[in-house]
């Protein structure tokens, strides 16, 4: 789903069964399984903001409504607190209850296509259509869709699109209440005041990732030394084999499941065969100079990285890294790519990293600042033992900066542990730039 309550997908999905039976063979299987699973809506994480979150349940509801005006069969209604942490109870429940409410307060669900026949929504159905058609014309002349998977096509793609338009919320154009307008203020202003913001905030789901990790480690010995490890073996093997073209590999990994092997053990003989997937670390070049539509604030900061430069005599260097399992890598590119446009010499770290590979990188690029993208709440314990590596092996001056999906709770002790600067969802890339600029300047006195 997307925010615009317009063009969700649903009714697109159905459109392209219906009209196209014959479709290409590379997404036929697409085609046949969403008719034989029903249609589904899973919100593209673009709504909930973690400014003013009580707005994300009006977002929700009216994400929800589109979808099932648009036809779905199956839907995923986000939690408040979907851009702060994983949901508590209360949220879930509000979540869960939306779709309640749509299902049995109001009727919508009994009629079919409430939009068919609407000249407007058939004429946006027709352009989504064409688009869609365009798309997959496009993956075709690929070679079909797992070559461009493989070539990192879809995923260049979602980049750039991401990055279009985190410029265009920045830029005020496409307007985010509460992030780019109507904002709740830190102090009493011209829109809402100290006491506003703290009863805007939202009890947070705390996980305490040290024990979740020996919890699971302690289940994983035990599993370990109640089953059979010869029939774990044979079952490895097999996987491999089915890996390498013989028998059906589904089957292989159900085996292996009943035999015990771990999710872990199951990747492993799979990455034996196929070795590991490397996803690609390019930069969305442009977006801060064509897309923004402020570009007085785009001259401000390329001014301040000219000084820069001029002072030092080279450009601010920022290392951007993603630590442990998490996968989230959007924010991270944005951040890159922005930075990146602004003047900003930028690496960026392959996923996956541990705190002690990112300090090396770090220390061997000899970078002003590490930017760590963090949004699966490993920050407690990854942002600290990174910063310590960096600090040990001589980077005392470094700036450190964290971004993503760090609750307000914590900020403090990051803080503490010598983290500089901590930005949230709905960061302004444009804004942060220059904070970043100016505490190199101003607080590290780099280019004094
Ligand atoms: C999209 C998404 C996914 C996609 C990720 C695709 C991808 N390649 O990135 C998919 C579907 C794969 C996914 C999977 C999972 N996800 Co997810 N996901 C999201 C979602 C909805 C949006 C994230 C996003 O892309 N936002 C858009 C980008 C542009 O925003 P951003 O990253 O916040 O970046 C902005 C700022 O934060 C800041 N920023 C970010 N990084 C940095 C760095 C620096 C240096 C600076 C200055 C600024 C900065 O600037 C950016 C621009 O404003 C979030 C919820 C949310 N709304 O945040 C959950 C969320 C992050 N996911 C979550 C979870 C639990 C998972 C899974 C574990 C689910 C599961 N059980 O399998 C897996 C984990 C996969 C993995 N290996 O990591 C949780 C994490 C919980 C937590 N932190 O406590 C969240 C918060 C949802 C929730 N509330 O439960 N997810």
């Amino acid at each position: 789903m997307g925010w615009n309550t317009f063009t969700v997908r649903s009714r697109l999905v159905w459109r392209l069964i219906r009209l196209h039976p014959d479709a290409p063979s590379s997404l036929e299987s697409v085609w046949i399984s969403t008719l034989r699973s029903r249609s589904f809506e899973l919100p593209d994480g673009s709504g909930p903001v973690s400014e003013d979150p009580y707005n994300n349940v009006v977002r929700t509801t009216v994400e929800a409504l589109a979808a099932v005006f648009g036809g779905t069969q199956s839907l995923h209604t986000n939690a408040l607190d979907e851009a702060i942490a994983l949901p508590t109870n209360f949220s879930a429940r509000i979540a869960r209850n939306t779709q309640l409410i749509l299902q049995q307060e109001t009727g919508i669900p009994n009629v079919a296509d409430p939009w068919g026949g609407s000249y407007m929504m058939e004429a946006l159905t027709d352009e989504l259509e064409s688009r869609a058609q365009m798309l997959i014309r496009e993956v075709n002349e690929f070679g079909g869709m797992s070559k461009s998977i493989y070539e990192g096509w879809p995923k260049r793609r979602i980049e750039e699109f991401s990055a279009r338009r985190q410029a265009r919320i920045d830029s005020g154009e496409e307007v985010v209440i509460g992030v780019n307008k109507h904002k709740v203020q830190d102090q009493d202003g011209k829109d809402d005041s100290r006491e506003d913001k703290l009863k805007s905030r939202v009890p947070v789901r705390i996980v305490d990732t040290r024990s979740v990790r020996s919890e699971q480690m302690e289940k994983l010995k035990s599993v370990r030394s109640s089953r059979n490890n010869d029939q774990v073996a044979s079952a490895l093997e097999r996987i491999r084999l089915a890996a390498s073209g013989g028998d059906n590999l589904l089957e292989a990994c159900v085996h292996a499941g009943e035999v015990r092997c771990t999710l872990g053990e199951i990747s492993s003989a799979m990455e034996d065969v196929w070795g590991r997937h490397r996803a690609s670390t390019g930069l969305v070049g442009g977006v801060y100079g064509r897309e923004y539509s402020h570009g007085d604030e785009v001259s401000k900061v390329l001014e301040l990285t000219r000084s820069f430069e001029t002072r030092t005599g080279r450009r601010p260097r920022l290392l951007v890294v993603k630590l442990g399992q998490d996968g989230h890598d959007r924010g991270a590119k944005i951040i890159a790519s922005g930075f990146s446009d602004l003047g900003f010499d930028v690496d960026i770290g392959p996923l996956f990293q541990t705190p002690a590979e990112a300090a090396r990188q770090a220390l061997e690029s000899d970078v002003h600042v590490v930017g760590i993208s963090s949004l699966a709440a490993a920050h407690r314990t990854s942002v600290p033992e990174l910063i310590s590596e960096v600090r040990r092996g001589g980077g005392e001056d470094m700036t450190f900066i964290l971004g993503g999906v760090v609750p307000e709770d914590d900020f403090a002790q990051l803080k503490k542990q010598g983290v500089d600067m901590i930005f949230g969802p709905g960061t302004n890339v444009v804004n942060a730039a220059e904070k970043v600029l100016r505490h190199l300047v101003e607080v590290k006195q780099v280019a004094r």
